[in-house]
């Protein structure tokens, strides 16, 4: 939550990129809620189910590797998809997304995945999940950008409704 929607809630700041200072955080996190030790940090970075943390080269700093709905720069290279890519979502969306395409809400990116089984997860989350596919060699064909998160979360702009199909 503090690393991708609300920094100020532990009274820290974010860089362009994304990055905080861990001792920082720790003192912030601290202040604001309840005292974390660096190992129980280094702990849920390690074993967090989908790795959404990153720390720096130095080891000095932490960031979430997607996910974010402030404005940050992840500084991700564009990269070559799989064929197809999964997009989960809830059957009350569908009429819109299949008339609309997929837009990014109050993220940074459309999140996409290469596994089936993490899109009917990722759709579940907002009620009765559907699974939609996109076409990733039409989307590439029109111009579209893909990124891969350092957890491999497919990250796009948006996705044409041209290039979805209900599976
Ligand atoms: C839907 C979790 C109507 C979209 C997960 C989704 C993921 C539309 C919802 C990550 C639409 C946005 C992201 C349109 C898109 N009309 N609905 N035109 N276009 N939608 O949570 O993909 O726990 O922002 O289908 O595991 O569900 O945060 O995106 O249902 O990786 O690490 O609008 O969040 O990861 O919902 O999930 P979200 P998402 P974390």
């Amino acid at each position: 939550m503090v690393l991708r929607h609300q920094p100020e809630a532990a009274g820290i700041q974010l860089d362009a990129q994304g990055w905080c200072d861990i001792d920082d955080l720790l003192q912030g996190v601290a202040q604001h809620h309840a005292p974390l030790s660096k190992e129980t940090l280094m702990e849920i970075v390690a074993t967090n189910e989908k790795k959404r943390f990153a720390i720096s080269d130095c080891g000095q700093r932490i960031r979430a590797s997607q996910g974010h709905s402030i404005g940050v720069s992840l500084g991700l290279q564009a990269a070559t998809p799989p064929a197809t890519l999964y997009h989960g979502t809830a059957s009350r969306f569908l009429d819109s997304v299949l008339q609309n395409g997929l837009q990014k809400q109050s993220r940074q990116h459309v999140h996409l995945s290469a596994s089936l089984d993490t899109a009917i997860a990722v759709g579940s989350r907002h009620g009765k999940p559907v699974v939609l596919t996109i076409d990733c060699p039409a989307m590439q064909a029109a111009g579209h950008l893909f990124y891969c998160s350092e957890n491999d979360v497919w990250l796009t702009d948006s996705v044409p409704a041209a290039c979805l199909r209900l599976m």
